[in-house]
């Protein structure tokens, strides 16, 4: 019998690298989704239609579609990834944050509970080093203290802090994986490092003039995706259920990698300036195919609305305990490697999609020439 796992935010970046990965563990998967007016599962389309993976309608904040999609589906493994997932939005939009990503959380519980699941259902929690916030100390690990530091941060401490209630209290089998970032070529396209890896392209290529970003300074312990689903299943795996940091344990900042990524793009940068002032200059061409780029241009400056009202500055995790208690290698892919994907990825992406829109422009004008109504 092939185990049955269900997940939530299967359409998002980390769902859909976990789905490929239980698939091809022989896993039977089950993915939520939401309505919406637009094509929104451009992630997991590839899977649809394969034997084995299943959709089904239900929403974070509806308790009776998950306490129904439990008990029809009778998961072995929940894979709680669904979530507001972005920190600058929750500012925006703190109290649906807070209803999907905290009470969204106690939602997944009690419906296993109601299913009366509890004792067969284990279930990951995607938590996240932003629990870390201010921090207290550098690095990171499963015992420094949390101070969260925006609303996002706030509604992931709660639903860290009720999956340990409820292991506790029920002895549920529910862990707490304490991601830090972790990127992919299909990470969503306004965090700060695809904003920059789709940026790059696109200037290299003449589509765009100048990327506009907020704190420069900020560091980040950033991994791949693909490596960090993995370590999903491992903590569902361990034989007891416990709380692991997943990171890489290197640190770099949002200067260092925009540097990166542009140098793959073929545009070396030179910074000038600081704080608002700062700008990315081209300093030296290398290979572009097209003239529109100088040496001298301004092609990163900052602007203060990407800046937050309270900033997480400074992550880096200590991985030790994954690495020992689940064999993870946090260095699978490197920082140097994961920069190299993303920006291959989204230079091929920037040429294509403009091939697509010259078909649309096409399309349009012979239609536009036939008439629909002749
Ligand atoms: P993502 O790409 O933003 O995906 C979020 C997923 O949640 C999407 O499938 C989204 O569905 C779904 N969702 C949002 N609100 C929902 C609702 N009300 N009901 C049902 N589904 C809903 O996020 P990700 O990067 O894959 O991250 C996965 C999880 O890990 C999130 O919980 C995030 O907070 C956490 N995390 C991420 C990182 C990271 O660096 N990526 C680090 C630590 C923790 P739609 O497609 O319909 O919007
Ligand atoms: O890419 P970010 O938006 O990611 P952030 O805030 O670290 O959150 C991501 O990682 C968390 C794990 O630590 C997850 F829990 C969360 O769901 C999400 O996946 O911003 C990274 C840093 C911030 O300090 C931000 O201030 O980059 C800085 N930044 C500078 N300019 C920018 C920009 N961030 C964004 N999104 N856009 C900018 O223009």
């Amino acid at each position: 019998m092939s185990k049955i796992a269900l997940i939530t935010g299967v359409t998002g970046q980390d769902g859909s690298y976990l789905s490929e990965f239980l698939l091809g563990k022989g896993y039977e998967v089950h993915g939520i989704i939401r309505r919406s007016s637009v094509d929104y599962r451009e992630r997991i389309a590839h899977l649809e239609g394969t034997p084995h993976f299943h959709l089904h309608y239900a929403d974070m904040s509806d308790s009776m579609s998950l306490v129904k999609l439990v008990g029809k589906v009778q998961p072995d493994e929940i894979y709680n990834l669904a979530a507001q997932s972005h920190v600058q939005v929750s500012f925006d939009a703190p109290e649906f944050t807070a209803d999907v990503d905290a009470v969204g959380v106690l939602r997944i519980l009690e419906a296993v509970r109601t299913n009366h699941l509890e004792k067969t259902c284990r279930i990951y929690q995607a938590s996240t080093s932003e629990l870390y916030g201010k921090v207290e100390e550098v690095p990171q690990s499963e015992t420094t203290p949390f101070h969260p530091y925006s609303p996002y941060a706030v509604a992931k401490l709660y639903g860290y802090w009720i999956i340990k209630e409820y292991r506790e209290a029920y002895n549920m089998f529910c862990c707490s994986g304490i991601l830090f970032n972790h990127e992919s070529e299909r990470r969503g396209e306004t965090f700060v490092t695809r904003k920059i890896t789709l940026a790059a392209a696109r200037i290299a290529q003449g589509k765009q003039k100048c990327l506009y970003l907020g704190n420069l300074d900020s560091l980040r312990d950033w991994g791949y995706a693909k490596d960090y689903v993995e370590c999903m299943w491992l903590i569902l795996q361990h034989k007891t259920p416990e709380d692991f940091v997943i990171a890489t344990g290197v640190q770099h900042s949002v200067r260092e990698f925009a540097t990166l990524a542009f140098k793959h793009a073929g545009i070396e940068l030179r910074w000038e300036g600081e704080g608002i002032e700062e700008k990315g200059i081209v300093e030296r061409v290398n290979g572009l195919t097209n003239e529109r780029v100088k040496v001298g241009d301004v092609v990163v400056a900052v602007s203060p609305d990407f800046y937050r009202p309270t900033d997480v500055v400074n992550l880096l995790g200590d991985p030790s305990k994954a690495k020992r208690e689940l064999g993870w290698n946090p260095q699978t892919t490197s920082f140097e490697q994961l920069v190299e994907l993303m920006v291959a990825h989204d230079m091929k992406k920037v040429a294509a999609d403009d091939a697509a829109a010259e078909i649309r422009k096409v399309n349009l004008a012979e239609f536009l020439e036939k008439g629909i109504d002749k």
